[in-house]
């Protein structure tokens, strides 16, 4: 017989696809709406074939994690209109700029993403950079537009914090450090490999929570209870995927599996070994669960809880 509290989980999982396809949806739309031939004011020509690989590098694919976590945040605050769904879309802009990027040569050098030719194999080496700077410095004006949100210092605040979590104390210092340790002939030690997936990883999940928080205009309990989710999340999503690497297939993941171990990669599988690594990677979900459960009172945040447990859980 299935226990109340089975039955409980399940309705939360099966809330939380149906909210990940809700916003994998809209964010599909607002994207394409964003990346269609129409200019912006100041905008003299938009090439075609910049626009072909930037579509390409960013519709139909992907779990939209982020822009969910932006939206679901944002929701918890009823701030979920078209602005959250804009600020969504430039977090998801980032994303797929560093997924090309790093798919490119002189990176992982990878010809599979999302189950598909990366863009530099769909395209070309140059196209590719583009396309990654193209998604990069629209993801900044989608942001300061005020169609985002009404508020200049929202969309201040909106700006900062993802320049920070995309910048070189974010995720591209991840990157440094990630190719650093690569190089490196000494064992990766536990503490360095942390600190580098906070930043590779870890900042841009967190800032996608935190960016509905700011939309929401939440107050300090709530902004600190969502930073805490966010953070073991990011966490956890990142020792998940170290973990995939070694377990699941290609066709799964829709991208190469195995080549964290043959590139001396820096994972927590490297560091800690496979059971330890699952261990934190659930400790860690558990934590951010745990966070929201020093959310202010009336505030059901149980889609998010859903999300922090799905990162763990993933097969892809
Ligand atoms: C500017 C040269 C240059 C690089 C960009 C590459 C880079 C900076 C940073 C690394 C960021 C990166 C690729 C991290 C990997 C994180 C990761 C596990 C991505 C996969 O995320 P999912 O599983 O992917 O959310 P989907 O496809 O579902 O969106």
């Amino acid at each position: 017989m299935t226990s109340t509290l089975e039955s409980g989980t399940q309705a939360h999982e099966h809330d939380f696809h149906a909210r990940l396809k809700a916003v994998a949806q809209g964010v599909e739309e607002t994207l394409a709406s964003l990346l269609s031939p129409s200019l912006l004011p100041g905008e003299a020509a938009r090439p075609s074939r910049l626009m072909e690989s930037i579509r390409y590098s960013s519709l139909g694919g992907g779990k939209r994690l982020r822009p969910f976590l932006v939206v679901e945040t944002a929701r918890l605050f009823g701030a979920d209109g078209p602005g959250a769904l804009r600020a969504a879309c430039a977090v998801e802009m980032i994303h797929c700029y560093s997924l090309v990027h790093d798919d490119l040569p002189a990176l992982d050098d990878d010809d599979l993403r999302r189950g598909r030719p990366t863009t530099h194999k769909a395209f070309d080496e140059a196209t590719a950079i583009l396309a990654g700077d193209g998604l990069l410095t629209y993801a900044f004006d989608v942001l300061a537009d005020a169609r985002t949100d009404p508020d200049p210092a929202v969309r201040a605040e909106l700006v900062l914090g993802l320049a920070r979590a995309a910048g070189f104390g974010g995720m591209i210092g991840g990157q440094m450090l990630d190719l650093e340790a690569e190089a490196s002939t000494r064992p990766h030690e536990a503490d360095a490999v942390i600190l580098l997936q906070s930043m590779k990883t870890g900042a841009l999940l967190h800032f996608s929570v935190m960016a509905g928080a700011i939309l929401g205009r939440a107050l300090l309990p709530a902004r600190e209870a969502l930073s805490a989710y966010g953070r073991a999340l990011g966490a956890a999503f990142q020792v998940a995927d170290d973990i995939l690497d070694v377990e699941a297939d290609e066709a799964t993941l829709g991208k190469r599996a195995g080549k964290d171990a043959g590139r001396n990669k820096a994972t927590l599988v490297a560091a800690l070994g496979l059971e330890a690594a699952r261990a934190r990677r659930d400790r860690l979900s558990e934590e951010a669960v745990e966070a929201l459960d020093r959310f202010p009172q009336g505030v059901d945040a149980h889609v998010l809880k859903a999300a922090a447990r799905f990162v763990a859980n993933r097969a892809n």
